[in-house]
């Protein structure tokens, strides 16, 4: 089973285990240094199982130092040990049987932050994936499903707060200056959903009564003075628990719910049950130190991690394979909680923003693979954008086929077929087909094909027979290992606008199956007829982008400024929008390559101005509207042979063209949107920030001086506002006196508070243009970074190598050189980290071949490394092949 040698698990060779496990009992006596688990752990023989078959249970930088069956010794002769596995022969057929094993390990120096570490002096665990095998030998697969009784020993100076999964069962001190707690949870559930945490902690309670009448209590525990800051997330996750209830019907299961935020933390947080463990980022908040982004980062993480009560842990997954059976599922359910919390249309546009920069290019390129991967070398690598984001589309696209009435009986049907159980993708669907009676094989390609599949369209109107018709073509383009692609069920909801703003009727549509709006498209190729249109209609194609698809439709410009200002889905209108300014900036780029200065559409800048002036909007959308697509979503569109700092030099020259035609609506949007009265984190409040903070970026592109800037920086009241105007200043003018001074203000107003300093980080990290590296050398030697913390890492390097197109990307090599050695240093500490951030470089073909060739002999560097990590070399070896 262990991937430690990097052999491939492949999804076929699936089977049970040959002996059940029914019961769990762990003791630990913490120690920073060595600390003693013993696993009491109940087996019996699988039913059919040969009786000489071995027990093989997987370990991983273990030292055992005990072992027993039933209480006596175990032969030498009857077991192998070794640092990956301990493999026990000669056991009962039919009984029952108790093995005691006794391991060792080291929290300190356990820098991969998987299976029991220490944070800021606090002992914490990561189980997922295959963490728990690093605490002690076990069947570490989420089939296994066992009750645990957890049993924590340790100083009651250092560590008060004793705490494990369940429900808590009783503690004493034990007279030694040590102190036990026992906690019991009665939920089967997989070793990947352990967790225990101990230390000295601040707490914020609250409780929550579930829909049947029972109180919760609920914990949030934080660093010693930051309770304040745990006020937000614990409102975030009340919101949550009735959200639940109300929309999925699905009730809290245990007495307790505690949340632990901890500094140290390889993701963003772990739904263990009923003990999820957070990195700090995503739970603490106030005004002065979060961002508006921040509090609906903490909002969806902390929903996600709750969601998962049901969909993850009551019901799990029966291998790795099946990760996005949770993830597509709950990202879905925590998409449509902010939808519901929020503004729908505003989160659907961030969103697919989200998608398309981060999933699209992932799907086109090297490490591309099926939401439901049929083989993987390292399970770890395999927590992306696709099986999240496009799994989410995946389960989203589901709800549209089948409409809400049936897909609520789907959802409830498999709650209720599979609670308490490890199932499969086909499981799932399983209940979707059931309830709605058709026949899911094709849809279910979308777990199986991997690739952005590229739907073709064009239309033609007759006017004399007022008939439409739409031609509608798709192709799955090859990704790795998958060549040749069947024809997938693409749901594409639309709308025909007709010249008077009103909308045609689909019903009568012939060619395809035709439900409410949405357009089944199943064949290669289909074509669409509809009948009595009695002008030529604007067709709004992929409405709220219903499918995760690239669209190719020659629309005229004036169609899509049509659609901008008249569709009623309002996320076709920044849809189109984002339509209009794409070929914009496509023809900017080759200007700019030229050393030329671009123009800028009159139809672009009509649409966004006219959408920027619309008071009907709120203004969360406007902002979102004004928004042009980013220089890797330009990268994308360009598709190959691509020059980092054309595309940037020429999104300078658009985003110019517009701050000086839009100056007086930009100025005007700047003085009406100022909030005022005391901070408020709710959507409409961060709105209007939003609105605020791109006007004012547009003003400072038509006034190219940074003195709007700085007052916007110095009057600020909050770190939305604050951060924004230090990033136009930054980016801006990096070398100006102001912006130095700027930042120094910053870093001695927030030295003390690390988050905070992540930003700082993150604004000259993203610095356009080549100094970047070298600011980045620069602030890795500052006393405020840490290369061990994965916060850190990330903010710096981590956003330099991702969002610094023209840093990272520098025509001689040196950003992709530099992110080869920090790749090579961050690897033996923590593998994890370091193959995350290696994935920055998954778009490097289609780079123009300078500096491909550069980045194909920086990965050729840390190919030939003596000693990398599994997950590396997996990312690594894909990036090259
Ligand atoms: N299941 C978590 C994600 C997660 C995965 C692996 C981890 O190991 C470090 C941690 C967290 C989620 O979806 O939130
Ligand atoms: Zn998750």
């Amino acid at each position: 089973m262990r991937t430690d040698t990097g052999e491939i698990i492949h999804l076929e060779d699936y089977r049970p285990t040959d002996f059940v496990l029914e019961r769990v009992d762990l003791t630990f006596e913490l120690d920073p240094r060595e600390t003693k688990v013993e696993a009491r752990l109940i087996f019996h023989r699988r039913e059919g199982v040969s009786p000489d078959a071995p027990l093989i249970l997987d370990g991983d930088e273990l030292k055992m130092t005990g072992l027993l069956f039933d209480q006596e010794e175990i032969l030498a002769a009857n077991y192998d040990v070794a640092d990956d596995s301990l493999t026990i022969r000669n056991l009962p057929a039919t009984a029952p049987f108790e093995i005691t094993i006794t391991t060792e390990v080291n929290p300190e120096a356990n820098t991969k932050l998987m299976g029991l570490y220490r944070t800021s002096n606090v002992y914490c665990t990561q189980c997922e994936a295959e963490g728990f095998r690093r605490i002690t030998y076990f069947p570490d697969r989420p089939d296994v499903l066992a009750v645990y009784t957890v049993n924590i020993i340790a100083d009651k100076q250092t560590a008060p707060l004793l705490l494990a999964n369940g429900n808590y069962l009783g503690g004493a001190s034990m007279g030694d200056g040590r102190h036990f707690a026992a906690w019991f949870d009665p939920h089967p559930k997989p070793s990947y959903l352990f967790a225990l945490v101990a230390g000295d902690l601040g707490v914020v309670e609250d409780t929550f009564t579930t829909m049947s009448g029972r109180e919760v209590a609920l914990r949030i525990y934080v660093e010693h003075g930051k309770e304040p800051r745990a006020a937000y997330a614990m409102d975030a996750l009340k919101r949550s628990m009735k959200w639940d209830e109300e929309v999925f019907g699905r009730e809290y299961d245990l007495d307790i719910f505690m949340i632990v935020a901890v500094s140290d933390f390889n993701m963003g947080a772990m739904e263990n049950k009923g003990l999820n463990v957070f990195n700090d980022k995503y739970v603490l908040a106030d005004p002065q130190t979060a961002t508006d982004a921040d509090y609906a980062n903490i909002e969806a993480i902390i929903a996600h991690e709750y969601f998962h009560n049901w969909t993850g842990n009551r019901i799990t997954c029966r291998d790795w394979f099946q990760l996005c059976l949770k993830e597509g599922l709950t990202v879905y359910r925590d998409h449509e909680f902010s939808a519901d919390q929020r503004s729908r249309t505003v989160k659907r546009v961030a969103e697919v923003r989200h998608l398309k920069a981060e999933q699209f290019p992932e799907d086109a390129g090297p490490l591309a693979h099926p939401v439901r991967p049929t083989k993987y070398r390292e399970i770890n690598n395999f927590y992306t954008t696709t099986v999240y984001e496009k799994g989410s589309e995946v389960t989203r696209m589901l709800a549209t086929v089948l409409g809400p009435d049936l897909f609520k009986k789907g959802m409830d049907l498999y709650f209720d077929r599979h609670d308490g159980q490890a199932v499969t993708i086909e499981d799932f669907v399983a209940c979707f087909a059931e309830v709605s009676k058709r026949d899911m094989t094709q849809f279910s390609l979308w777990y199986h094909q991997a690739g952005t599949p590229l739907v073709t369209a064009s239309t033609a109107y007759d006017a004399a027979k007022q008939v439409f018709t739409l031609s509608l073509e798709q192709m799955v383009p090859p990704t790795p290992g998958q060549s040749t692609k069947e024809p997938m069920h693409i749901p594409l909801r639309v709308g025909l606008l007709l010249e008077d703003g009103s909308e045609a009727a689909l019903s009568s549509a012939t060619g395809a199956e035709v439900t409410g709006d949405v357009i089944h498209l199943v064949e290669r190729k289909q074509t669409v007829t509809f009948t009595g249109i009695v002008s030529r209609p604007v067709l709004s194609l992929n409405r709220g982008f219903s499918a995760p698809i690239n669209l190719h439709f020659e629309q005229t410009p004036a169609d899509r400024a049509h659609i901008a200002r008249h569709e009623s889905d309002l996320f076709a209108r920044w849809q189109a929008l984002n339509d209009l300014a794409l070929p914009n900036l496509v023809a900017a780029t080759a200007i700019a390559r030229e050393g030329a200065k671009a123009e800028c559409d009159r139809a672009l800048i009509d649409a966004l101005l006219a959408a920027a002036a619309d008071a009907r909007l709120e203004p969360a959308f406007r902002a979102q509207a004004l928004a042009l697509p980013s220089e890797a979503d330009v990268a994308r569109e360009i598709g190959s042979n691509n020059n980092p700092d054309a595309i940037h030099a020429g999104r300078q020259d658009i985003m110019t063209a517009i701050a000086k035609a839009g100056r007086d609506i930009f100025s005007t949007l700047a003085d009406e949107m100022v909030v005022d009265g005391p901070f408020s984190p709710d959507a409409a409040s961060a709105g209007r920030r939003a609105l605020r903070n791109t006007a004012l970026s547009y003003l400072v592109y038509a006034e190219n001086q940074p003195d709007r800037a700085l007052d916007a920086f110095k009057s600020a009241n909050n770190m939305t506002d604050l951060s924004q105007a230090l990033t136009i200043l930054a980016h801006r003018f990096p070398d100006d006196r102001k912006t130095v001074e700027a930042l120094s203000a910053f870093k001695a107003r927030f030295g003390d508070n690390a988050l905070v300093i992540d930003k700082w980080f993150t604004i000259q990290a993203t610095i356009p243009g080549a100094d970047a590296l070298g600011r980045v050398r620069t602030l890795m030697a500052d006393p405020l970074f840490n290369s061990t913390n994965p916060n850190r890492v990330r903010a710096l390097v981590g956003t330099f190598a991702f969002s610094n197109p023209t840093g990272f990307n520098r025509a001689d090599g040196e950003g992709y050189r530099f992110l080869a050695r920090q790749i090579l240093d961050i690897d033996p500490r923590n593998p994890q980290l370091a193959a995350r951030i290696l994935t920055s470089m998954r778009s490097w073909r289609s780079l123009e071949d300078v500096r491909a060739e550069h980045a194909l002999n920086a990965l050729r560097e840390i190919a030939a490394a003596p000693k990398l990590s599994v997950d590396v070399s997996d990312i690594v070896e894909r990036m090259l092949k």
